[in-house]
């Protein structure tokens, strides 16, 4: 039976080849919950692979991604380092976290540790980090003159505010180690000597976790793909820890107006619809920032001129000490002002978890925490997320 065979042949073909679509209209059907009906709607449940703007799957999966893999043409480290402020006493908080790393992205690349530290690094310390990774590590204590309250700060005053503070439920605005970290990670670790000649930092904080293997160098991306800064968390903040910061931005907004993009991300900063008495509170800034204890950015962003110009006006008007300014809201203003909205990059896939929040892909690359999970915890928490706000102003790229 000579024809019966390529018969035969071609019905089994047909019958893979339904059973292969049926596949892949099934295995993202997660309701999303995220903009539905064009509404803003949160709950605990997302599904971050489903894209909130109804934009095709697929297009937001980079299809280069192969591009980018160990052994693939573009595979060569490029100029950039994994960044870390810590103290000794987190040594076993770090300890995890550079396992995770290491387990699901580093160990394909070996891209350097930087640690910095306002004391200097125990030889414990040095000696149990080096032993997780392959790659060198490097040990950098922080320059006084980068991390202790400037002098035109006045002590007294500061006490006062941070009584005050503390009275508004801001968690350690008494804390003058936390104000300095703050103020550390907005103007200063990019003016580090030792990362004088580096492009690119991922930010490491000890604790965090990884879930999801990640197969290209993240770094070479940015490079190829013309990006500034990724992020995998979209928060709302206190508006207690930031009366004045849009205040003073718009001052000096008023005095560089030439420092604005064209293709700002203005909507988003200001948006006053999905938590108005946050935005009302923080004098016209919503609050939704990129969670900075993940990042991935471009140092040249932070030693540009416009940044240099904003962080010092900020640094002056004393916010750092008198209120409770973070480096995310910092970093996200600068960003959602300055720079293209285009540049900024949702790293989906990257599965990450700072208590108590969550970015979980709906990917067979990951395990350890459930998809499109956002926190973990008391469900009034859901409400922090203002991921759908930014998909909704500024979109996905
Ligand atoms: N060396 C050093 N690192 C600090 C200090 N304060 C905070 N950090 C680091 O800064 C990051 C943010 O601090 P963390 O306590 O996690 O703040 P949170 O995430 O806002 O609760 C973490 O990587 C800490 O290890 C400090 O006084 N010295
Ligand atoms: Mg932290």
């Amino acid at each position: 039976m000579a024809v019966a065979r390529p018969i035969r042949l071609l019905g089994a073909a047909t019958i893979i080849l339904v059973l292969v679509l049926v596949f892949q209209l099934t295995k993202h059907s997660t309701p999303l919950v995220g903009l539905k009906g064009g509404k803003l709607n949160h709950g605990m449940m997302r599904d971050p692979l489903l894209d909130p703007t109804g934009e095709p799957e697929g297009k937001l999966w980079r299809a280069e991604e192969n591009d980018y893999a160990p052994g693939s043409k573009n595979s060569a480290r490029i100029n950039a380092t994994l960044l870390s402020l810590v103290r000794n006493e987190e040594l076993d908080d770090l300890i995890p976290t550079m396992r995770d790393l290491e387990r699901t992205w580093n160990h394909k690349f070996n891209y350097p540790w930087m640690f910095f530290n306002d004391k200097p690094f125990t030889e414990e310390f040095k000696k149990r980090t080096q032993a997780e990774t392959k790659a060198k590590c490097y040990y950098e204590q922080v320059p006084k003159e980068h991390w202790n309250m400037p002098d035109w700060i006045n002590k007294e005053l500061f006490e006062e505010s941070a009584q005050i503070l503390k009275e508004n439920g801001i968690q350690y605005s008494d804390k003058i180690s936390y104000h300095q970290m703050c103020r550390w990670n907005s103007g200063m670790f990019y003016k580090h000597p030792a990362l004088e000649n580096i492009r690119y930092y991922w930010r490491v904080e000890p604790k965090v976790q990884f879930f999801c293997n990640v197969d290209y160098d993240v770094f070479r991306y940015m490079q190829d793909n013309n990006k500034t800064y990724g992020f995998t968390i979209n928060l709302f903040d206190a508006p207690e820890s930031m009366p004045t910061l849009w205040k003073e931005t718009q001052k000096f907004l008023a005095a560089h107006p030439d420092y604005l993009s064209e293709n700002n991300m203005m909507e988003w900063l200001t948006d006053d619809q999905l938590r108005p008495e946050h935005t009302e509170k923080a004098g016209g800034y919503s609050t939704c920032h990129f969670w900075s204890n993940f990042e991935i950015g471009d140092l040249d962003f932070f030693r540009s001129q416009k940044y240099e110009d904003y962080f010092n006006h900020l640094d002056r008007a004393g916010g750092f000490f008198y209120e409770r300014w973070g480096d995310a809201p910092v970093h996200s203003i600068a960003l959602g002002l300055f720079e293209d909205a285009s540049r900024v990059h949702w790293f989906r896939d990257i599965g990450y978890r700072h208590i108590p929040y969550f970015n979980c892909p709906n990917s067979p690359k990951c395990s350890g925490c459930t998809p499109g999970q956002f926190y973990a915890g008391e469900p009034f928490l859901a409400k922090e997320d203002c991921r759908p706000n930014y998909f909704k102003y500024v979109g996905t790229h």
